[in-house]
């Protein structure tokens, strides 16, 4: 009796310490993945291995369900060990709430088709505030807890090794003394691997923004000081935008580049529309600022799960623009090319012509800014924001089908919002 106890014992307390070994490592595999998804910074490095980190992100966040729910069964046994153990109680407590927190939103996020952007808004905001709050706690538990491994009867999850000393084997029987207590894993080990990559992924951006400056690079913080749209004259916004008519955006746009942040004056701007037209156009920025605009109201949604609500927009709609161009028989679809050579996107002829499809100048009554894609964005009410295309400067009408920037490394073609009248 007494004997079976003790077995039962000892693989409880093993299983204790294989699910937060796991567990261990899986949040140190979201942890440092999640931060790489986050980072604005990493989408130009990363590129296509970026649709790849996301995926691995999701599913290894579905895989954390295992300890997470092999833990809870065996919960009670665990929280009868605590019994009197209040700090260590609440600390079990704030993991599981941090680690069904961190699973729960990131389903939502990765189902946010279904779920739609105010889902998506509230399960980003939960996700990330998660991660602020959750992070430097975890790191600080692997930290003090190496300490513990010096006094492994602190410690409340144990192995057999711990509690009974070296596993008693052979045909000589118990003869073996009982050694001093071993860690079954080393924290040590994974503290140095977390602490090292933590430190790469912290320092990387600033490592590579030296190397820039190094090879005389413009780095971002110069980019964004000449963040204003720079070409003059400044378009004199219509009674609608100043003040906006939506009431000023609500949110705030998180800068997605996967180039450096390109740069516009007169000189260097022009706004061409040409291929399957009947005249090619070209617009300097004088010409392009005297053209007729309108005014829109919208939101904007990245299919990471941000929005900002009620943007006023103002520019020309891009069904007006092709008909000044005219457009020939074969013309199928609109391929839109960002000023900073690497972005493009495309939407059919029909999506084009949407009334709500715009060739925006200004937001909110004001230039937009060179870091939000200024002087000229494109802007997709009805769809993810991976269509709206950033320094927009060239419109081209081709027969064929064109697959865009991120569409091309996994994104999918069809980036309607829910609900949206498709066409
Ligand atoms: N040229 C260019 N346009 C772009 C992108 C980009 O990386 N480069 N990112 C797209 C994505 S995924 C989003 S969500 C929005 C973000 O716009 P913002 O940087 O102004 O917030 O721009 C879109 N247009
Ligand atoms: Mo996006």
């Amino acid at each position: 009796m007494k004997k079976g106890l003790e077995r039962l014992r000892k693989g409880y307390g093993k299983k204790l310490v294989s699910i937060h070994m796991w567990n261990a490592w899986l949040v140190l595999f979201l942890a440092l993945s999640g931060l790489l998804l986050l980072g604005g910074f990493w989408r130009e490095i990363l590129g296509e291995g970026r649709v790849w980190l996301k995926w691995a992100h999701i599913y290894l966040g579905l895989v954390l369900l295992i300890p997470v729910v092999y833990y809870l069964l065996l919960a009670v046994k665990h929280w009868r060990r605590l019994k009197g153990k209040t700090s260590q109680k609440a600390n079990v407590i704030f993991v599981l709430i941090l680690l069904v927190g961190w699973i729960v939103s990131g389903i939502v996020l990765w189902q946010f088709r279904l779920t739609g952007p105010r889902a998506s808004n509230a399960a980003l905001f939960i996700h990330d505030l998660l991660t602020w709050v959750g992070l430097p706690v975890i790191i600080y538990h692997s930290i003090t807890r190496t300490k513990w491994l010096k006094e492994p009867q602190k410690r409340t999850i144990t192995s057999e090794k711990d509690v009974t000393g070296e596993v008693h084997k052979g045909v000589h029987g118990n003869s073996t003394p009982p050694s001093k207590p071993q860690p079954v894993y080393t924290r040590r080990g994974f503290i140095k691997i977390a602490v090292g990559a933590g430190i790469a992924v912290t320092l990387g951006p600033t490592f590579v923004r030296w190397m820039g400056r190094a090879f005389q690079l413009p780095s971002m913080e110069e980019y964004a000081a000449d963040n204003a749209n720079s070409l003059l004259p400044e378009p004199v916004p219509l009674p609608q935008s100043a003040p906006p008519i939506g009431g000023g955006a609500e949110g705030s746009f998180r800068v997605y580049t996967v180039t450096d942040i390109p740069s516009f004056d007169n000189s260097n701007w022009s706004f061409t529309i040409d291929g399957l037209v009947d005249k090619k156009l070209s617009w300097n920025w004088e010409q392009f600022v005297a053209l007729q605009r309108e005014v829109q109201v919208s939101d904007f949604h990245c299919v990471t799960g941000w929005s900002v609500y009620k943007n006023t927009w103002e520019g020309i709609p891009l069904s007006k623009l092709i008909d000044m161009a005219g457009v020939q028989n074969q013309a199928a679809t609109v391929k839109l090319y960002s000023g900073d050579g690497v972005y493009t996107d495309s939407l059919t002829m029909a999506q084009a012509r949407m009334e709500d499809v715009m060739v925006a100048v200004m937001h909110d009554g004001k230039p937009i800014s060179n870091q939000l894609g200024g002087p000229v964005r494109l802007v997709t009410p009805q769809m993810y924001a991976y269509k709206s295309v950033k320094w927009l400067n060239r419109i081209e009408l081709i027969q064929e089908e064109h697959i865009g920037y991120w569409e091309q490394r996994g994104y999918d073609n069809d980036a309607w919002l829910p609900g949206a009248n498709k066409v």
